[in-house]
C-alpha cells in the first residue's frame, strides 16, 4: 500500500493525470493519477489516507518548488490536473461525509477585476491540500460577497487582486466583511499587493503566492 502511496506522489506532482497524457515524457506510458488513485483504493488504502499521505503533500512540494522558483505556471497547472483527475475518486467519500474536509474557502477576485489565472491556482492548491473550495469567480460583487459568507458559517475568505485599480474594492470588500462578519479570516494575494496593504485595509494575512496561502489556512486550523 505504501508504494501505491508513493507512485501516486510522485505522479501528482510530476503531473501525469493518465495513461494516455504525453505528459511528462519521463512517466510515457505509465498509469497517471487517475490509475493510481483507482488502484489504491482497490487495494484497500482509505480515501483520507489517499489524501493525506499521497495527494496533499504531492501538491505541498508543488507548492514549495513554485515558491523557489524551481518549477513554473504550467508544471504547476499540469499537477492541479493530475490532483483533479485523483480527485474525482475521492470526491463521492466526501460527499457521502466519510471523509472530512479541512475547512471551506470562499475565493474571488474583487470587483471590477477579471484577473483569474493566479486565482485558480490558488483555488486549486487549497483544494489540493483538502479544503473544500467555493470560487465565486471573477469581479465579486461586495453584496455576493457577504450573501456566500452567510450561507456558509465559519468559512474562510480568500480576495485577489491584479490591478493598483481593483485594490481600493479590496479594501472596500475587506471592510464590508470585518463589518458584519468580524470572526470571518481574509486572506489576500495578487501581483500588485504587499504585507503593508494587507495591514492597512485591515485583511488577516497576505500571501504572495499559493503554498503561502495553504500555509496560512493550515495554521488556522492547527
Ligand atoms: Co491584465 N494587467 N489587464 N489582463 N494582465 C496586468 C495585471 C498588468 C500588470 C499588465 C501590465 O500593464 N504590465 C496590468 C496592471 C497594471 C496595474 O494595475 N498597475 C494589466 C492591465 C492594465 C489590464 C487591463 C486594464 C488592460 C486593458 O484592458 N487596458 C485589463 C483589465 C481587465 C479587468 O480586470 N477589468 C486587463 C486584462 C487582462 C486579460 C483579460 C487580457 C488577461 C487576464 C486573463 C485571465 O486572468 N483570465 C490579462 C493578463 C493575462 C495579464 C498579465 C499579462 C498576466 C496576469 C497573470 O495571470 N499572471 C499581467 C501582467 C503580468 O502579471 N505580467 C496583467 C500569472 C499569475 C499566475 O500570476 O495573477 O500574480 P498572479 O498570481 C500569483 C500571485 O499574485 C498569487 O499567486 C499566484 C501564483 O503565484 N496570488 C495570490 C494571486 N491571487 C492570490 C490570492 C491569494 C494568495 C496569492 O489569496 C487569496
Amino acid at each position: 500500500m505504501k508504494e501505491s502511496l508513493e507512485k501516486l506522489l510522485a505522479a501528482v506532482e510530476a503531473g501525469k493525470v493518465d495513461k494516455k497524457s504525453p505528459y511528462p515524457p519521463q512517466f510515457k506510458d505509465q498509469d497517471g493519477s487517475f490509475e493510481l488513485t483507482k488502484l489504491a483504493l482497490e487495494k484497500g488504502c482509505r480515501p483520507d489516507e489517499i489524501l493525506e499521505e499521497a495527494l496533499i503533500p504531492a501538491m505541498a512540494n508543488v507548492g514549495n518548488k513554485f515558491s523557489r522558483q524551481e518549477i513554473y505556471v504550467p508544471q504547476m497547472l499540469m499537477s492541479a490536473k493530475a490532483m483533479s483527475a485523483a480527485m474525482t475518486h475521492i470526491k463521492p467519500f466526501f460527499l457521502s461525509g466519510e471523509t472530512k474536509r479541512r475547512g471551506t474557502f470562499l475565493i474571488g477576485t474583487v470587483t471590477g477585476d477579471l484577473h483569474d489565472i493566479g486565482k485558480n491556482l490558488v483555488a486549486m492548491m487549497i483544494e489540493g491540500a483538502g479544503w473544500e473550495v467555493i470560487d465565486l469567480g471573477v469581479d465579486v460583487k461586495r453584496e455576493k460577497l457577504l450573501e456566500e459568507i452567510e450561507k456558509h458559517p465559519g468559512c474562510t475568505v480568500g480576495l485577489s487582486a491584479l490591478l493598483t485599480t481593483t485594490m481600493v474594492n479590496m479594501e472596500m470588500m475587506v471592510h464590508d466583511v470585518k463589518e458584519k462578519y468580524s470572526e470571518t479570516k481574509v486572506l489576500v494575494g495578487g501581483a500588485p499587493l504587499s504585507m503593508d496593504f494587507c495591514r492597512k485595509i485591515g485583511a488577516d494575512h497576505y500571501s504572495a503566492d499559493p503554498q503561502g496561502a495553504v500555509d496560512y489556512l493550515n495554521k488556522l486550523i492547527a
